[in-house]
């Protein structure tokens, strides 16, 4: 067989969600609770500003600590977004892009008699990646550098295990739901702002991938061929 054929099918069999797991998303919605380390930025959060977006990870990464059984962490993420709606005309609405490949997962099923129970932790960008791995535009003078997105159970009721969860934990349950975007200064040691926000409600289910990541996939397999035929 053709090899760009066989990497074609192997492409379509690999996005299709049959033989290489399924693409899950994580859907949240909250409000701007408040923003850290800019006074004047906080006054942007009246009226009360919507947080909302979508990460996307596939159901069958594997656990990179299988050593410890009560810690999961998963990587990389696939892409997603976060927005927020400030509610304001005078106030553009902010837009953050994820390219998923700096994002992980953490999940951890921790006895609460031992430490904090159970959290879901999404990271995308960070000081130690450098920022890399998320794009929008910088706020308060500062770039932007990390999403986080968090739930603490401290009653350790929401996970059994370590694995991906496939379905949300009921936010009752939660002692904590929260989300950040947080933005740095080229030099390492200014504060950083943060803007931050509560969980009001959070949906994890199977999805398909967008069609630009169909796209982006086939183009990147097209030349990922093409150099290995130059190679030969
Ligand atoms: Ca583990
Ligand atoms: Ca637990
Ligand atoms: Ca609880």
């Amino acid at each position: 067989m053709n090899r760009f054929l066989a990497v074609s099918m192997f492409a379509l069999l690999a996005v299709s969600g049959v033989a290489h797991g399924t693409m899950i998303a994580v859907e949240f919605v909250g409000y701007v609770d408040h923003i850290t380390g800019d006074e004047q930025n906080a006054l942007a959060i009246t009226p009360r500003a919507i947080f909302s977006g979508i990460v996307r990870f596939n159901s069958e990464l594997q656990d990179q600590n299988p050593i410890q059984d009560d810690v999961g962490e998963y990587a990389p993420l696939s892409p997603g977004h976060v927005t927020v709606e400030w509610g304001r005309p005078d106030v553009p609405n902010y837009l953050a892009l994820f390219s998923g490949s700096r994002g992980h997962i953490d999940v951890d099923n921790v006895d609460p008699g031992i430490r904090f129970g159970d959290e879901f932790l999404v990271t995308v960008g960070g000081f130690f990646e450098d920022c890399n791995g998320i794009t929008g535009p910088p706020f308060d003078g500062k770039r932007l550098c990390e999403f986080r997105l968090q739930l603490i159970d401290e009653d350790g009721l929401v996970f059994d295990s370590d694995a991906l969860p496939l379905s949300a934990p009921d936010l009752e349950q939660l002692e904590s739901a929260t989300l950040s975007l947080e933005f740095r200064d080229r030099d390492c040691c200014v504060t950083p702002t943060s803007i931050v926000g509560i969980i009001t409600s959070i949906t994890i289910f199977p999805t398909v991938p967008e069609p630009g990541t169909l796209a982006l996939l086939s183009l990147g397999l097209l030349g990922l061929d093409l150099t290995r035929r130059t190679a030969n």
